[in-house]
């Protein structure tokens, strides 16, 4: 009997193994900090994953170079309504995960039509394109009826919940974006829910709170930091220039969060879920364990402010409560705000030694 059960359970774990396997994912923005991380996690599930990235004169591929020979690149732009179609043909996705966006809030006030364009409209073009591949392939976009759904996955952001009408904000909390990117980040979330609305479609959003880690881009200002202390201490700069020093974020660690973005699109039901941390820390927190971190103790010394970096309109706080994701999906993240600040500095001093 023992024998005969272990056969049976082996055959399941063997039968799921093999149902994974053949699945199918195309990512946009796949270069980004979030766009590398899902690759590698997917990869580790035995995804066939393709990576949507757009032409560019200088190459950009920094977080995915390790990628290279495991996963294919496609050329396409959210601007560019047929190259999305192009890449949904040559990678005939199970999933879709649009990650793509012009993600940084403060550059959003420089160039808010791009922004808009992009981050905005661009989900409705990724959508369209998704609604005409399926008709195309004689398929329903009804996800209840279709025999292989074609699922979608918008990364929303909690800078949607801006000026935060309830702390900490949940799924039900009215928006109140304040910047350009807020803005078009919302249109991008309510065009994904009105799709699943209208057309049935498998769409769902994740709305993710600051997520961070070794691969972020230098702009923002946890790297910023964590970039900044490494040459202090090495002695390559004097100090860093930060904007507003009081804002308080609930920051987790990416590599965390793109297993909720997964979750989401296993779940029997499509919806959107608040993905955070439900604790929250300042600029100021974040230099004093960095700066601790790195052996320096008196970071005020080597921390300038400058007008450049303040924004027009500040989110002052931003905190989320995760309990949907965790009662629904049994998400919570791992890795403590501690252990994320010294993480990216012990990482960005390596850097700078190898250089
Ligand atoms: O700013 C303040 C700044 O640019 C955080 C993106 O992933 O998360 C990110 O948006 C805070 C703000 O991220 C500097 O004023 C002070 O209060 O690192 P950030 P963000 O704007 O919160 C959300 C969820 C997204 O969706 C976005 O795509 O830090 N701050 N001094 C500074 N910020 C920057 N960048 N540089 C400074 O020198």
């Amino acid at each position: 009997f023992i024998k005969s059960s272990l056969i049976i359970f082996s055959a399941k774990i063997n039968f799921s193994n093999i149902m994974i396997l053949n699945k199918t994912a195309l990512i946009t923005g796949i270069n980004g900090m979030d766009g590398s991380h899902l690759a590698d996690f997917l990869l580790k599930k035995g995804y066939k994953v393709y990576g949507m990235e757009r032409r560019s004169s200088s190459p950009n591929r920094r977080n995915t170079s390790h990628l290279e020979d495991k996963i294919t690149f496609l050329n396409g732009d959210l601007t560019d309504q047929n190259s999305l179609l192009r890449c949904l043909q040559k990678s005939n996705p199970d999933e879709v995960y649009n990650l793509a966006s012009q993600s940084f809030v403060g550059q959003s006030w420089n160039i808010p039509e791009q922004t808009s364009d992009v981050t905005g409209l661009g989900v409705l073009r990724m959508l369209e394109a998704i609604r005409e591949y399926t008709k195309a392939t004689g398929r329903t976009t009804d996800y209840k009826m279709a025999k292989r759904p074609i699922k979608f996955y918008q990364a929303s952001s909690s800078e949607m919940f801006g000026r935060m009408v309830e702390n900490p904000a949940k799924e039900t909390t009215p928006f109140y974006p304040r910047s350009p990117y807020g803005v078009a980040k919302l249109y991008g979330h309510w065009i994904t829910k009105n799709y699943r609305e209208s057309y049935g479609m498998f769409a769902c959003s994740g709305i993710l709170f600051n997520h961070e880690s070794e691969r972020r881009g230098i702009e923002f200002v946890t790297r910023k930091i964590s970039d900044g202390v490494a040459k202090i201490k090495l002695g390559l700069e004097p100090h860093i220039t930060l904007g507003n020093l009081d804002a308080e974020r609930d920051w987790g660690y990416a590599p965390d969060y793109v297993e909720a973005m997964w979750l989401m699109l296993q779940q029997e039901t499509p919806d959107d879920y608040v993905i955070a941390t439900n604790n929250k820390y300042s600029i100021r927190d974040f230099l004093s364990i960095a700066f601790n971190h790195a052996g320096i103790n008196d970071w005020e010394k080597y921390v300038k402010q400058d007008p450049r970096f303040m924004r027009p309109a500040e989110v002052d706080v931003l905190r989320g409560d995760y309990s949907k994701a965790e009662n629904e999906m049994g998400w919570v993240p791992k890795t403590s705000f501690e252990n994320l600040v010294k993480t990216m500095v012990d990482n960005d001093i390596k850097l700078l030694q190898h250089a």
